[in-house]
């Protein structure tokens, strides 16, 4: 990125927790801006207008059980993620890059779709301790959070899909995977995205896979990075709703950051599945803020 133009961002959050059980990963937006997000950007000198939230009902004035309690609360997730669509597609087309604040994960499903429209052919990073590859007929749990990317490459049924195939699997890579169900797992080693799990990375480092995953999208104009902060080993972030031991390092997840800001793609982020509730002073939101500003350039020389 050069130095004399930088682009816009404009953020915004979608407290949505219908996507999955535990209470309070709806104010992960709040937690973000309360770690100070827009001020970190701006002085890396971006030009940063928050836009507030989408609109998300919450659980108690959900009644939907579309797809027979194998995805729950499928329409009005789809809804919100609508709206999240909606927004992020107006904004990337006035040339800005969009940050959303989740929410639980399954807000991705709104944002990843716009992306994929305001290119020719988007990367997407999913960093996670999980897949989401789920669909309504595997999954143990029925949390829609868990399906993100099944929907978005073409394998859930409606109502569970902003449209039917948003992007091909070989559009997607994952990074930092560790805790597959076991159906998911099956579907997700016959697919076409590209997995990266902790063993990838202890055994051939962060650079090397990084370096992997960016030749991966070689031939895509813009990358969209969705960052579960459960992708972090807990240690470091344990204020997630479903923290899985043995993840990024610190330094790891700084290191992808790095990378990706040098390789100067990135056009959207997600940052998701914070839970303040479940935090210690607001660490998880302070160490994403963190990541966020590398990602968008922050070096340390
Ligand atoms: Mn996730």
């Amino acid at each position: 990125m050069s130095e004399t133009k930088k682009p816009s961002l404009q953020i915004f959050g979608v407290p949505m927790d219908l996507g999955q059980k535990r209470r309070g990963v709806d104010m992960g937006g709040s937690a973000l801006r309360y770690a100070g997000l827009q001020n970190r950007l701006e002085r890396l000198g971006y030009d940063v207008t928050d836009l507030g939230n989408v609109n998300t009902p919450v659980v108690e004035q959900v009644d939907d059980d579309p797809i027979d309690g194998l995805a729950h609360n499928a329409k009005s997730i789809i809804d919100v993620c609508t709206e999240a669509y909606r927004l992020t597609k107006a904004s990337m087309a006035d040339g800005h890059t969009v940050i959303a604040m989740g929410g639980d994960h399954s807000i991705s499903m709104g944002t990843v779709s716009a992306a994929n429209e305001a290119c020719k052919r988007l990367g997407v990073l999913w960093v996670d301790a999980h897949g989401d590859f789920n669909t309504p007929f595997t999954t143990p749990s029925g949390n829609v959070h868990g399906m993100v990317v099944a929907s978005l490459t073409g394998r859930c049924p409606a109502p569970l899909q902003i449209s039917p195939k948003v992007v091909e699997d070989s559009q997607v890579a994952m990074i930092g995977i560790r805790d597959l169900d076991a159906e998911e797992r099956v579907a997700l080693a016959a697919s076409g995205v590209t997995v990266r799990t902790m063993r990838d990375i202890d055994e051939r480092g962060m650079a090397f896979v990084v370096q992997e995953i960016i030749r991966t999208f070689a031939d895509c104009d813009a990358i969209h990075v969705s960052l579960d902060m459960d992708s972090l080993d807990p240690q470091v972030a344990h204020g997630v709703g479903t923290p899985v031991p043995g993840g990024l390092t610190y330094r790891e997840a700084h290191l992808l950051m790095e990378m990706l800001a040098d390789d100067g793609r990135v056009r959207s982020l997600d940052v998701v599945e914070i839970n303040p509730i479940l935090d210690d002073t607001n660490r998880t939101a302070t160490v994403a803020v963190e990541l966020v500003a590398s990602l968008f350039g922050q070096r340390i020389l």
